[in-house]
């Protein structure tokens, strides 16, 4: 087995090391950061471990010191860094303040594992020496996550975000309503939270996001480089919100509320001019709340809207997200619907053969963005035994969701914007659940989206991806214990 000269998941696109030499942060060291977020983060990171003081300076790093520094590297795209480690000091470089995070990310994951912990460990705090350059493969690396089928609270969505960025992941989807609920207030319309918000799968109370919630997450997740993609999903996975509004039905009967897991069912009336004054109304409030680019608009499932109407809708719909100034994102269903220009659809089949709505979005030219089920559904159980989870698309084994080139996935010159994951949440009731499912197939799906092609070994990723395990625990992720993973 070859054995890596480091554990960073995502491999990095070029690694120098500098054999014999090592760099050790000493009690008085100080960070320079050009922020005061930057250098508070990672000061943040190393103090509880190293009980070290590493006060945040603007300037003047010397021996024994950390120095993020926004500067012009040759060569590198916006959001790649440079990472030099010397026995004297260790020194990340980039344009853009998005670099350095990830750098920092770069550097936490090069430091003992024991950075981790929230209490004082014994050092040596050592870095190996030598020259990281990295940048992404792919501008669009996500995880999704369904606050639908079960709510999640603002905390775990913020822990989620960063738990996802600590994998250079730059985009969080969620998923803000289906038939279980309606998870984000919107003022025009108040009874979709107050009413639809209510239920979830199972039973449980629901809830939602106020738009000060909201926005304390988009900032929340802006400081750490990750963009919000809400997700109102239509014209079906409607039933939350016509409970709430019943003149959005094409009987004006308001449907009971639905608790359980099937798809398929709801659909907003298609021949109502109610239903598009309720959509744009709806699309205004959520892109004001969204600095993105996207609004995603599902589109998926919409088994009880007439192929016709659902065209129809699609017609009237995505001019109404391109008025908000946005870009129409949405599941690749909406691949026969004529196109609106920059629209992107998300990719979900199973197989390697894209079925017709995916090959009319292809032959539209339209931008796609992968989330094959087989591979990289976070929500499907890892084997028989994984006590939670789906298997409508099969088993995912880490080494299923790692094992393939998004750029070799679709026949043709697809135009791809990169990978998310997505978590569906019908099954997944608890943080402890996310966590099960996400790790460690989460970091898996990251090194698909940003490390080149040509860096990318499953046998030595399986050996990197080991090293992780003690850093997880640490961190109190319960991840499952692949059997394929020689974990340390
Ligand atoms: C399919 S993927 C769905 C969701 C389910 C998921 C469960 C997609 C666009 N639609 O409604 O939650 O399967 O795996």
């Amino acid at each position: 087995m070859t054995v890596p000269a480091h554990s960073v998941v995502p491999a990095p696109v070029e690694v120098i090391p500098a054999p014999g030499v090592a760099f050790a942060l000493r009690p008085d060291a100080v960070i320079e950061a050009p922020t005061a977020f930057l250098g508070s983060y990672l000061a943040d990171v190393l103090r509880p471990p190293t009980g070290f003081a590493l006060p945040v300076v603007t300037a003047g790093a010397g021996p024994g010191d950390i120095a993020l520094v926004l500067a012009d590297v040759a060569g590198l795209p916006d959001d790649g860094y440079e990472l030099e480690a010397t026995a004297d000091r260790v020194t990340i470089r980039s344009r853009t303040e998005t670099g350095l995070f990830h750098g920092v990310q770069t550097l936490r994951q090069l430091l003992p594992s024991t950075v981790e912990a929230r209490t004082v460990h014994a050092g040596p705090w050592t870095v190996p020496g030598g020259r990281i350059r990295d940048y992404p493969r792919y501008g669009y690396r996500g995880a999704m996550l369904d606050v639908a089928r079960h709510f999640f609270g603002v905390e775990v969505v913020k822990r989620f975000v960063d738990q996802i960025s600590r994998y250079k992941l730059n985009v969080l989807h969620l998923h803000l309503s289906d038939d279980q609920g309606w998870r984000l207030a919107v003022d025009a319309w108040p009874r979709l939270a107050e009413v639809g918000g209510a239920t979830q799968a199972g039973g449980g109370p629901g809830g939602h996001y106020t738009k000060a919630q909201y926005a304390e997450l988009v900032a929340y997740a802006a400081a750490r480089h990750v963009t919000l993609v809400p997700e109102l999903d239509m014209p079906g996975h409607v039933n939350a919100a016509l409970t709430a509004y019943p003149e959005l039905t094409c009987d004006g009967a308001a449907p009971p509320p639905y608790t359980g897991v099937d798809v398929g069912f709801s659909t907003l009336c298609v021949g109502k001019d109610v239903t598009y004054a309720f959509v744009r109304q709806v699309l205004a409030e959520v892109a004001a709340l969204t600095p993105g680019p996207y609004l995603h608009i599902g589109g998926d499932e919409a088994h009880s809207t007439p192929a016709a109407d659902y065209r129809e809708f699609l017609r009237r719909v995505q001019p109404l997200v391109t008025a908000t100034g946005k870009t129409v994102l949405g599941w690749h269903q909406i691949g026969p619907a004529d196109p609106v220009p920059g629209r992107t659809v998300q990719y979900w089949g199973r197989t390697p053969e894209p079925d017709e709505d995916a090959r009319a979005a292809i032959a539209n030219g339209d931008r796609l963005l992968l989330s094959p089920a087989n591979r990289v559904y976070l929500d499907m159980k890892y084997d028989p035994q994984t006590p939670i989870g789906l298997d409508w698309a099969g088993h995912i084994t880490v080494r299923t969701a790692y094992d393939w080139d998004p750029a070799t996935l679709l026949p043709g010159t697809p135009d791809v914007i990169g990978v998310e994951a997505p978590l569906w949440t019908e099954t997944v009731a608890t943080p402890a659940d996310i966590d099960l499912l996400t790790f460690p197939r989460l970091p898996a799906v990251a090194e698909l989206a940003w490390s080149p092609q040509s860096r990318r070994d499953w046998t030595e990723f399986r050996s990197r991806l080991a090293a992780h395990g003690p850093r997880w625990t640490l961190q109190g992720i319960g991840f499952h214990p692949d059997p394929e993973i020689p974990w340390t």
